[in-house]
């Protein structure tokens, strides 16, 4: 049966099911901090070029809790949302001659890159490219949208997620990563970076743990100086450059330390700061760990093809379980957020993505990082750690302790 016009009896279902799916619109500033959420990985980047509004809008629509932009500065230092501050690899500045006298050659990290980079460029003339896929050959069908987008500013960022969160009665919170923190405070000066993204965050959403927005980086001494100015959640990510056979973390520069560790000569390891002592140390200024999950499940390649295609890959691998760290972070009053959770790539043990991040979300860990915002809910949804109840908790009920 079609119903041309809505009966009393649907206005009246319609408003009571709208009441009840939005207790906390009054709150808008509150969010589900303690249900395992959904991080849409720049974006719905499985689907749409990384880090554009496009991205992010279809990573809403598919239910992610949170939308995630990596940040960089502009010459007139603005933060627009790129992977990196090279953009060659993700705009069509290559295909504009007015520009071809700005790629360079410049150290990130202790790295050479020969490339265009955001800070030489400014707002304005960034608005000028458009966004391409940065994995071709993974993602032939995104090559489609290449030349649609306009890489979006912060602020941009900031308006979708809260128009977002009123047309479709969720909370839609971002989780921002400074990128190269040491790069950005060499080219602009000390802090800058950290002190523009404090103002933006606290203009939009107040200085308040109970924002939705989860400040993310790899490096240690921008997260401390952060966690005098701010009570917004902060999350220490942790890198590492491969994993072994064995399932033990191999590290390896630029991905062994954090950046201003390797600078200010602190012998530290990324594995180090997931240590007992370690978890004490980012318990003393951050909220959470994003720690690459490897580091959370121990996978081992004994040499058996486990999903029986005649080939030896990550999927076959053994998992052996929880690493401990999962537990070990939640002692210490830590949330656990890992990442990235591919369709199409990065499945260690696992040869189904959404039988993996189940796996991950029954383990416990609070949230995760996924390109495929899609699977990711599918998965999280399908968790025997996940009840609707729990996302209804908001962030100033339940006694999260931090240290400032
Ligand atoms: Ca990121
Ligand atoms: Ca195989």
């Amino acid at each position: 049966m079609i119903l041309n016009r809505p009966t009393t009896t649907a206005i009246l279902a319609t408003t009571l099911l709208n009441m009840l799916a939005m207790p906390h619109t009054v709150e808008a500033a509150t969010f589900a901090k303690h249900a395992p959420i959904v991080i849409g990985h720049r974006g719905a980047s499985g689907y749409r070029p990384e880090h554009t509004l496009a991205s992010y809008t279809l990573a809403i629509e598919m239910g992610a809790d949170f939308i995630e932009p990596d940040l960089v500065l502009t010459k007139d230092r603005y933060m627009i949302a790129r992977h990196e501050p090279m953009i060659g690899g993700t705009t069509d500045v290559a295909d504009h001659p007015e520009f071809s006298n700005r790629k360079t050659t410049r150290l990130v990290d202790g790295v050479s890159y020969n490339d265009w980079f955001a800070a030489d460029f400014t707002l304005a003339e960034i608005k000028t490219l458009r966004a391409k896929e940065r994995l071709p050959n993974l993602r032939p069908g995104n090559t489609a949208y290449d030349g649609q987008f306009e890489i979006p500013t912060l602020s941009e960022v900031i308006a979708l997620a809260k128009s977002k969160s009123k047309e479709t009665g969720r909370t839609i919170g971002i989780y921002p990563e400074i990128k190269h923190s040491t790069f950005h405070a060499a080219f602009f000066g000390n802090h800058r970076f950290e002190n523009k993204l404090l103002k933006s965050l606290h203009s939009a959403y107040g200085n308040s743990e109970c924002a939705p927005v989860f400040i993310q980086s790899f490096e240690v001494s921008n997260l401390r100086y952060l966690n005098k100015k701010t009570h917004i959640n902060l999350v220490q990510l942790v890198d590492a450059d491969d994993v072994n056979a064995d399932g033990s973390i191999a590290l390896a520069a630029p991905s062994r330390q954090p950046y201003d560790f390797v600078v200010s000569g602190n012998p530290r390891t990324f594995a180090d700061l997931l240590t007992n002592k370690g978890l004490d140390f980012v318990k003393s200024y951050a909220d959470g760990i994003g720690p690459w999950k490897p580091y959370l499940v121990k996978t081992v390649d004994d040499g058996i093809d486990r999903n029986g295609d005649g080939k030896l890959t990550i999927n076959d691998r053994r998992v052996d379980g929880s690493t401990g760290v999962i537990e070990r972070a939640h002692k210490k009053g830590l949330l656990v957020h890992t990442w990235t959770f591919r369709n199409d790539a990065s499945g260690y043990g696992f040869s189904d993505p959404r039988q993996e991040m189940t796996y991950y979300y029954d383990l416990g860990i609070d949230g995760l990082f996924t390109d495929f915002a899609d699977t990711g809910v599918a998965a999280r949804n399908n968790s025997s750690n996940y009840t609707s109840e729990r996302q209804e908790q908001d962030c100033g009920h339940h006694g999260h302790t931090n240290n400032r």
